[in-house]
């Protein structure tokens, strides 16, 4: 295999006798063929769709689709417009809505429906969708009628909880007698693979020849400009201030995330470049790098077939999974900053997003980085008292948006942070105290739980202050929590529901007065 391998090296001439060579190996004539195809497939269909345009004529004897989202960043939704989108293609009628939308006539008067549902927190539904679990879902309707399949999103991060609001709408529907077009599909991550299972599925359902479809992700430039350590000398893993600018005009909303691409190691690359005996600089024709530099974003771990040339290589190596942040600044700092802990797995190795920002990237480095609006955990606009709830790295989320509260100059802020140490672990102490000293932060509560004897945590504090909290409750106040979903913003649930009642706190999350940005 190695002069397969090595195809590249030796120019043009040489890389036909090694296609030549190839097709005396049948397996590899086989996947290189399809990927062939499969290129040419994918640019008629840009073709056909940018042709398309408005000149879309729907049957108006085909059965309409009711195509249904449950989103919290909008994955979910671009997917369900894809799939309208694609179902117009081949004439069909479609109409799309929200979960929240859905009553109880859509359901009955519907004869097909599809649903694209993500999963949060630890198994949850979005935000918004929560009413409609504990609603629509708990309603006992008859929909032997209907026809249905469920695009479930999530994540693998999550095996326990892994797209499992997706299977409760499709638990849901076969109990209320609706007829399963074919099996629920999952899609890890927004991964591009499993959103063909999707495509062909539902091709092969409705024998329709249906338009791939797929999630875009563009991400722009940025470049890390500082980094520093936080807690030096921290009892908890090392959690670094990042900075990074762009090059151009940009803008977001305090309680925006940053989802970043993550890369490989230069040792990691070499490591691979290495084993399979490929120079460094070999030229990727199709991209006009070399292929040490196209390998940055690649997952390295995958097996890989011998290879003609470098797009075959790169072929099957797909793309690294992106990491999110919440964004700790707004525009007006002229920076955007993003509080990031290290990670490390049993085998001390550090995280993928961690370890790519806090010690692969050098600085002055790039950073791919896509801005991701999260409406649910925007600001108010007006000056109702807030209250920010958070610990550890979930500081960041709070940060932006107490600073564009001060920039609107509303003083009703309460915060209540924790971390391990106030000696170590008190992040962005000087400009906290600064708020507190120019009475920016109506109140500030502090939970450091390695500081006395027993273990004092942000929720505690929250219960020390019920009375406190009613009052904010009672004078409209709205609730920010931003960290870590196991612990943290499970047990500041709890505290909420015991001192307001489960009542109130599902009203206030009806109306928008209890926000999350937990992960
Ligand atoms: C805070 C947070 C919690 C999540 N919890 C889960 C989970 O419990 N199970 C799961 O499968 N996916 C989970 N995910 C992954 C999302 O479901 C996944 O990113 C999905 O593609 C998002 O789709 P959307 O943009 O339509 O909301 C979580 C993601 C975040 C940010
Ligand atoms: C955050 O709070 C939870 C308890 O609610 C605790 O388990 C966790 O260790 C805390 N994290 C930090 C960094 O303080
Ligand atoms: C719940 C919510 O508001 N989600 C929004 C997050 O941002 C995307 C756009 O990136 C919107 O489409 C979602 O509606």
């Amino acid at each position: 295999m190695l002069p397969v391998h090595r195809g590249s090296f030796f120019g043009p001439v040489f890389q036909f006798i090694a296609m030549l060579a190839a097709l005396a190996m049948p397996l590899f004539f086989v996947t290189g063929w399809m990927l062939y195809l499969k290129r040419r497939k994918q640019k008629r269909l840009t073709l056909a769709a940018k042709q398309a345009g408005s000149a879309i004529q729907i049957d108006p004897n085909a059965t309409p689709w009711l195509i249904a989202y449950a989103s919290q960043t909008g994955m979910s939704e671009q997917l369900a417009w894809r799939t309208s989108t694609s179902l117009q293609e081949a004439h069909q009628p479609t109409t799309v809505k929200a979960v929240q939308q859905l009553s109880e006539d859509d359901l009955k008067q519907a004869k097909q429906i599809l649903l694209i549902a993500s999963t949060y927190g630890t198994g949850e539904a979005p935000d918004l969708a929560s009413h409609f679990e504990k609603k629509l879902m708990a309603t006992s309707l008859d929909l032997s009628h209907l026809k249905y399949a469920v695009l479930a999103l999530g994540s693998q991060d999550y095996p326990e909880t892994y797209c499992s609001f997706g299977h409760r709408i499709d638990a849901w529907l076969k109990q209320s007698g609706a007829q399963q077009l074919f099996a629920t599909l999952e899609v890890n991550n927004g991964n591009n693979a499993d959103i063909q299972h999707w495509n062909d599925a539902l091709a092969k359902a409705t024998k329709l020849d249906l338009q791939t479809m797929s999630i875009d992700k563009v991400f722009d430039q940025w470049r890390l400009t500082k980094r520093e350590l936080l807690n030096p000398n921290s009892l908890g893993a090392p959690a670094f201030n990042l900075e990074l600018q762009a090059s151009y005009d940009t803008a977001w909303q305090a309680g925006d995330i940053a989802e970043i691409q993550t890369g490989n190691s230069p040792e990691r690359i070499q490591l691979f470049l290495d084993k399979y005996q490929v120079h460094a600089e070999t030229k990727v024709d199709s991209l006009e790098q070399s292929i040490q530099e196209a390998l940055w974003n690649r997952d390295l771990t995958v097996a890989v077939e011998p290879f003609a040339n470098m797009e075959h290589l790169l072929e099957q190596l797909p793309t690294l999974p992106t990491r999110e942040y919440s964004i700790a600044s707004i525009p007006s700092q002229q920076v955007l900053r993003l509080v990031v802990r290290q990670q490390q797995n049993p085998q001390g190795e550090l995280g993928l997003g961690s370890g790519w920002l806090t010690e692969h990237v050098q600085l002055r480095d790039k950073i791919a980085l896509r801005i991701r609006n999260n409406e649910s955990f925007h600001l108010i606009t007006d000056n109702r008292p807030i209250i920010c709830i958070g610990n550890g790295t979930g500081i960041a989320g709070l940060m932006s948006l107490i600073h564009a509260r001060v920039r609107m100059d509303y003083t009703e802020n309460w915060l209540i942070f924790g971390e391990r140490q106030q000696a170590n672990d008190y992040f962005f102490k000087d400009t906290i105290q600064a708020w507190q000293n120019t009475a920016m932060l109506k109140r500030i509560d502090l939970a450091f739980s390695r500081d006395q004897a027993e273990k004092i945590y942000v929720h505690h504090k929250l219960r020390d202050q019920a009375e406190e909290l009613k009052k904010w409750v009672a004078n409209d106040a709205v609730i920010y929590v931003c960290g870590s979903i196991n612990g943290m913003a499970t047990d500041v649930d709890l505290a909420l529901i015991d001192i307001l009642g489960e009542d109130t706190v599902e009203q206030l999350r009806l109306d928008g007065r209890y926000r999350r940005d937990v992960y």
